[in-house]
């Protein structure tokens, strides 16, 4: 039997980080691949990874190919990642699959927080995470991230949740399950393209020595699972609430009548909304993906500095 290290690959960059012991960030795939359009989801990658070595840290964006976990990929592996049809959106049911099969495969991030932590990698930074759809006591939709966050010890750096989730059920969920949240700069959880969500964060934290010190106490007690910090897209990148609510709506109401289910519904909400923003919302998408790396390795520095 193969053990799950064998299926580990890291590239030269991060593989220099792990014998140095420098800090490490890791970022997922399927915001490439499924969450941004070419060529500004490629372009992104590159400048996201780029802050994250500005802040003192080395970026691992994780994807499966050619039946390895890849931990860091090269400028043309996050290039087949942007533009391939052929990526796979994989969850945590489908890493067994894209592995054995050699397929490409673009991590989420429950799948992502997968390979994290086998890895050795405790913070992570992504966009929005998944939660529970808005209508899910009919269609059970529950993003897998919820219970990856409920049992897999990473940290999760994000904006928060996107408002074509139900964002309170999503932070019940995540109560039910022990996981924290934790929000940077203000009480209350934010919405990904706009800072407030009207609901509160459990502990607002600002500094990143003190996320820190929360972590390293929570995973020292042997209370495994992950950890969400939301960080507000800046007040200058953020959408007009109303504006995002009317699209939103629009776009559920398109996802009910062509029966969208699955997989797909997340991708498909996330395109419909930037073509009817023409594009606007893929600038806050950018900006506040950048925010979330400089706090990310803000935070990974600090973790590195207790361990
Ligand atoms: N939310 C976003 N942008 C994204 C995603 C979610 O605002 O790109 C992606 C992430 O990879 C997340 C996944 O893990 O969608 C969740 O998909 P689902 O809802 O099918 O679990
Ligand atoms: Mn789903």
């Amino acid at each position: 039997m193969k053990n799950a290290s064998e299926f580990l690959s890291f590239s030269a960059e991060v593989a220099a980080a792990r014998a140095a012991g420098t800090p490490i960030v890791a970022l997922e795939s399927t915001i490439i691949s499924h969450g941004m359009p070419y060529p500004q989801n490629v372009q992104t990658a590159r400048e996201v990874e780029a802050i994250i070595r500005e802040g003192g840290a080395v970026p691992a964006t994780i994807a499966v190919l050619g039946g390895k976990i890849r931990i860091g990929l090269s400028d043309e592996e996050l290039e087949l990642l942007g533009q391939s049809p052929e990526a796979l959106k994989v969850s945590r049911r489908d890493l067994p699959y894209v592995l054995a099969s050699g397929k490409i495969g673009a991590t989420t991030v429950a799948a992502t927080m997968i390979c994290a932590a086998l890895a050795d990698i405790r913070v992570f930074v992504t966009g929005g995470i998944g939660g529970v759809h808005r209508g899910a006591e009919t269609s059970f939709d529950i993003s897998a991230d919820l219970q990856e966050l409920a049992q897999t010890s990473v940290a999760v750096v994000c904006a928060g949740a996107k408002s074509i989730l139900d964002i309170g059920l999503t932070l019940e969920y995540l109560e039910t399950h022990g996981v924290p949240v934790l929000s940077i700069g203000q009480d209350n959880f934010a919405a990904f393209y706009t800072p407030d969500s009207g609901f509160k964060a459990d502990f607002r934290i600002d500094s990143a020595a003190e996320q820190a010190a929360f972590l390293q106490t929570k995973w020292a007690l042997g209370l495994a699972g992950g950890v969400v910090i939301s960080n507000p897209v800046p007040a200058e990148a953020a959408m007009p609430r109303e504006e995002i609510e009317r699209i939103t709506a629009q776009a559920l109401q398109e996802a009910a009548s062509q029966g969208i289910n699955g997989k797909a519904v997340t991708p498909f909400l996330l395109a419909r909304i930037k073509a009817l923003t023409e594009g606007r919302s893929l600038a806050t998408n950018i900006a506040l993906v950048k925010n979330n790396a400089r706090a990310g390795a803000s935070l990974a520095v600090a973790l590195n500095r207790r361990c």
